[in-house]
């Protein structure tokens, strides 16, 4: 049985409840399918203020993570786990932009994941150079922390595990599953406020269905996000349909 298992190094422990202990991320864990041990970078100093950042070298604003307590908490969780191994993962702008096929490659992960959040303006460079094998960056913004990023790196990743979505959430096509976004879906009740929904979704008809839903992917990537199209795996009929609507969109 697939799992994953993620060491969370942060200051702030408490942001990253609330998701853990929620729907799919909770149901994970409890059938044992993902595990996540959040670690307070604090209880990995040694000076009674609990000091874990310091002003910058050089002069300037912001305050930085001091190494000691991040090697002192890497230290730990290599004791806790002896003989496994490991990857480490800063979240940090300055790293490669997530995506679904990184979360794809995440979700089949067998080393054991450490998600380093920085805080403050930054984290010391010797931490960088000397423990981290890859930084990633949730997008081109600053957050306060990067424990939301280190959430959207444990969900996008969890929810790929077999077992971890059910049916009524199954990740069968997702969007950029194959570098599409994804098709209209509509519900009960078939008139609403004077819209009605596509008649071919009441058809029955499935191979009508899936036509009109592949062409509807297609569209809406075409104009809302064209640069996919480049990496996108296409048939030649889906070259067929894009030429028509680009014909169309004209
Ligand atoms: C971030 C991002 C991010 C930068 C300074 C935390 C903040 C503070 N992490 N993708 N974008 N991190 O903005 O991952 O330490």
């Amino acid at each position: 049985m697939r799992r994953l298992n993620f060491e969370v190094l942060t200051l702030f422990p408490g942001i990253l409840e609330g998701p853990l202990n929620e729907s799919i991320l909770k149901r994970a864990r409890d059938k044992g399918l993902l595990n996540t041990s959040v670690r307070n970078i604090r209880d990995y100093t040694e000076d009674k203020h609990k000091t874990a950042d310091d002003s910058p070298y050089g002069g300037g604003a912001g305050m930085v993570l001091k190494a000691g307590p991040i090697f002192k908490a890497f230290e730990a969780i290599k004791a806790a786990y002896p003989g496994e191994s490991f990857l480490s993962i800063l979240l940090s702008p300055q790293g490669r932009l997530f995506d679904q096929q990184r979360a794809e490659e995440l979700s089949g992960e067998k080393r054991r994941i450490i998600l380093l959040c920085g805080h403050y303006e930054a984290i010391d460079e010797r931490v960088i150079d000397a423990l981290v094998d890859e930084e990633l960056s949730i997008g081109d913004y600053v957050l306060t922390g990067g424990e939301l990023a280190a959430l959207v790196v444990i969900d996008a990743a969890a929810r790929l595990l077999p077992g971890v979505l059910g049916d009524e959430e199954s990740a069968y096509r997702d969007s950029f599953g194959d570098g599409l976004l994804d098709h209209p879906h509509y519900t009960r009740p078939a008139e609403f406020l004077g819209r009605n929904v596509p008649d071919v979704l009441l058809s029955g008809n499935h191979a009508d269905i899936d036509r009109w839903r592949r062409r509807e992917a297609l569209k809406a990537t075409l104009i809302k996000r064209p640069d996919l199209l480049a990496t996108a795996d296409l048939t030649d009929e889906d070259r067929k349909i894009l030429e028509g609507l680009r014909q169309e969109l004209e």
